[in-house]
């Protein structure tokens, strides 16, 4: 694995751009699917997100009264309480008061928040309890003049509390009406959410605030902190923090806690440690105590992007050796002292986590067999499928990867991470990953891309498939992830949508431009070129309905040269299509006009650059294959019927 990165990207990339993809699942049918359970109608749940694995709709309702009363024991998670109340109030109630239990109050609300109280109404409203779901699981009804949210854990009552958010309206004034409802929910696997763990310019501290947010939003209950580009998790690991990093890691630290965000600290000696030595366990765990002291639970060693060849002291090869097998067995040793010398003496610390220097493929190797055989059992090993980026990832490899490891296995999904193609946005959803793979796991963790804001689209895909994989629908999460996005503002998600329709694919999503591809098909056949212009007038004006109406400052600002690059290649598409047009009315003298400023406006299309860390430009693309080919045809066209005339 030990290559320069920009070689090595080079050659992932190109690796990438000629590997046939498998087909990948596409299906719409999407209300439907968004209900689990059979049998039920598409009510209350269809706008909860991600799906819930069961959800039965009652014929009754319930008023948003003046005022609420919120019943909940004294251990009740305070986060959860918090939300609740905010929730009630932006649905109109005027005062959200805590009481120890029910005062029945004629036609008031009240709401039950674990205890007795949401246990007997839970029970009436056909909900059932929270006890026998897994982790993170919660109960839910509302019916009958009350709701009641009951949570397995502190988290899963916080769950609750961010499925209500969705379920109640917004409304200034008392007396809205909410559909009666049951739910039952839990995820498909314990670890859920994203790695910060790309090369490249590092998320900003707010980006990182935001992204916490956005994941308690989404039911994501992990944040792994491992930028490759931050010199004091890699080149400086040894080194501590000076005060103003290590509080910001608290800020962040602490705001993980009260989202139910388990934050991991990552820490990468592998460029320079010697894995024999008592001084290099012990800058390691000393390392580790200074983020245990603001609160870090979570830790890991990534292993990955090292050599693993090349000792980094003679002690290690007189030690173990060389060759796979005792790169196995030196990093299980360094890997055992962390564990038994530090997570083990820490109460409170959560299982330790790894990446191995093989983390992508299902190859048997010598390194593997030592790390199965070496390594402490409660380890989580973390793997990124087969191939870094995986197209396809299946059950049978997810077995595999648990047997060849002889670890728990956290999946590190590279997507949608864009450090390899930092030319693209990558706005597409996740896909390829078979239903039952995050039951085979530890988890899941997404690894995003360089830009934070514009990387919720595909995190929004990722937290549905990670919690409800059954029910998960590629096409229509990522509708709703555009609707979401979009904030309730119907232009804002049209451009939206169009913006993320020329910004669709990558390695799991083969397709460029799929609608808009589609519309040009259609144009080839019925040669409607009036519903065609329209298209493309829509999307050549996306970007600045995105820039006026969009919520997300960020994610306008991220995507600065994608839309521009939108606009200049809609204006040459639409020219293109004119030109298409006159050639067929033999309107010589229009297309002479256009013929000759279509180069022009390309030129402009492919000018707009991403400039990453190290200042280096680098050219975006949109649409590429869809908006190019179509122009270039249309030139090509152009000069044909020009030959065939003068012929
Ligand atoms: F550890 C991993 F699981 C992993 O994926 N490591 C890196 C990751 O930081 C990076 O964001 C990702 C996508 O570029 O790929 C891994 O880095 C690579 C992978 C390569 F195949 C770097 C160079 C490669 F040639």
């Amino acid at each position: 694995m030990h290559r320069t990165r920009t070689t090595a990207a080079t050659a992932l990339a190109v690796a990438l751009a000629v590997i046939p993809l498998a087909g990948m699942s596409g299906s719409s049918g999407a209300a439907a699917a968004r209900i689990a359970d059979a049998g039920d109608s598409p009510g209350a749940a269809a706008s909860v997100s991600p799906t819930p694995q069961s959800v039965h709709d009652r014929s009754d309702h319930v008023t948003i009264t003046r005022s609420v009363t919120v019943v909940a024991g004294p251990g009740t998670d305070a986060p959860a309480l918090a939300l609740v109340t905010r929730t009630l109030k932006d649905a109109g109630a005027r005062h959200v008061v805590r009481a120890g239990r029910a005062t029945s109050r004629d036609g008031q609300l009240t709401v039950y928040v674990d205890g007795a109280g949401a246990a007997r109404t839970l029970r009436e409203l056909d909900a059932g309890g929270a006890g026998g779901l897994p982790a993170d699981g919660y109960a839910l009804a509302i019916g009958a003049g009350r709701i009641a949210l009951a949570g397995k854990d502190a988290t899963g009552t916080y769950y609750a509390a961010q499925t209500l958010r969705q379920l109640l309206p917004h409304s200034d004034r008392p007396g809205a009406r909410v559909r009666g409802t049951a739910v039952r929910d839990w995820p498909a696997t314990p670890l859920r959410g994203v790695i910060e763990g790309f090369y490249g310019t590092p998320w900003s501290h707010q980006a990182r605030l935001d992204q916490l947010d956005f994941s308690a939003e989404h039911k994501m209950n992990i944040y792994v902190y491992s930028p490759k580009d931050d010199a004091y998790l890699r080149e400086k690991w040894r080194d501590r923090y000076p005060a103003g990093r290590l509080a910001q890691i608290k800020e962040l630290v602490d705001r993980a806690r009260a989202r139910h965000v388990e934050f991991t600290y990552a820490l990468s000696p592998g460029l320079s440690v010697c894995y024999s030595s008592d001084a290099d366990v012990e800058a390691l765990t000393a390392k580790f105590g200074t983020l245990w002291d603001i609160g870090v639970r979570t830790f890991a060693v990534p292993l990955d992007d090292i050599s693993y060849t090349k000792w980094n002291c003679a002690a290690d090869k007189a030690r173990f050796g060389t060759g796979g097998g005792a790169a196995g067995a030196a990093q299980s040793q360094l890997l055992n002292r962390v564990n038994r010398e530090f997570i083990a003496r820490h109460r409170g610390a959560q299982p330790l986590q790894m990446v191995p220097t093989e983390y992508a493929d299902l190859k048997a190797s010598p390194y593997k067999k030592a790390l199965a055989t070496r390594l402490d059992r409660n380890v989580l090993v973390e793997w990124t499928g087969v191939g870094v980026i995986a197209p396809t990832i299946s059950v049978a490899q997810a077995r595999q990867a648990r047997d060849l490891f002889g670890h728990r296995i956290l999946l590190w999904d590279n997507y949608p991470v864009n450090d390899y193609v930092s030319k693209r946005l990558m706005l597409g959803p996740f896909n390829g990953r078979a239903p039952g793979v995050p039951g085979r796991l530890a988890g899941i963790t997404a690894n995003p891309m360089i830009q934070p804001a514009a990387s919720e689209l595909a995190l929004h895909t990722v937290a549905d498939y990670v919690w409800n994989d059954r029910a998960y629908d590629a096409r229509a999460s990522w509708r709703d992830a555009i609707r979401e996005l979009a904030g309730g503002d119907a232009r804002a998600e049209r451009a939206l949508h169009a913006f993320a329709d020329v910004n669709y694919t990558s390695a799991i999503n083969p397709h460029q431009a799929p609608e808009l591809a589609a519309a040009i098909d259609r144009f080839r056949e019925d040669g409607r070129a009036g519903r065609l212009d329209g298209v493309l007038r829509d999307l050549r004006n996306a970007p600045a309905v995105l820039r006026d109406r969009l919520d997300s400052r960020a994610f306008v600002r991220e995507s600065k040269p994608w839309l521009d690059a939108t606009r200049a290649w809609g204006d040459a598409a639409r020219d293109a299509l004119r030109l298409i047009e006159a050639d067929r009315a033999g309107d010589t003298a229009t297309a002479r006009q256009l013929r000759q400023r279509i180069p022009e406006l390309v030129k402009t299309a492919k000018s707009y650059v991403y400039v990453d860390m190290k200042g280096k430009r680098i050219p975006v693309v949109v649409g590429d294959g869809v908006l190019d080919t179509f122009v270039a045809d249309a030139l090509a066209g152009h000069g044909a019927s020009r030959a065939a005339r003068t012929g």
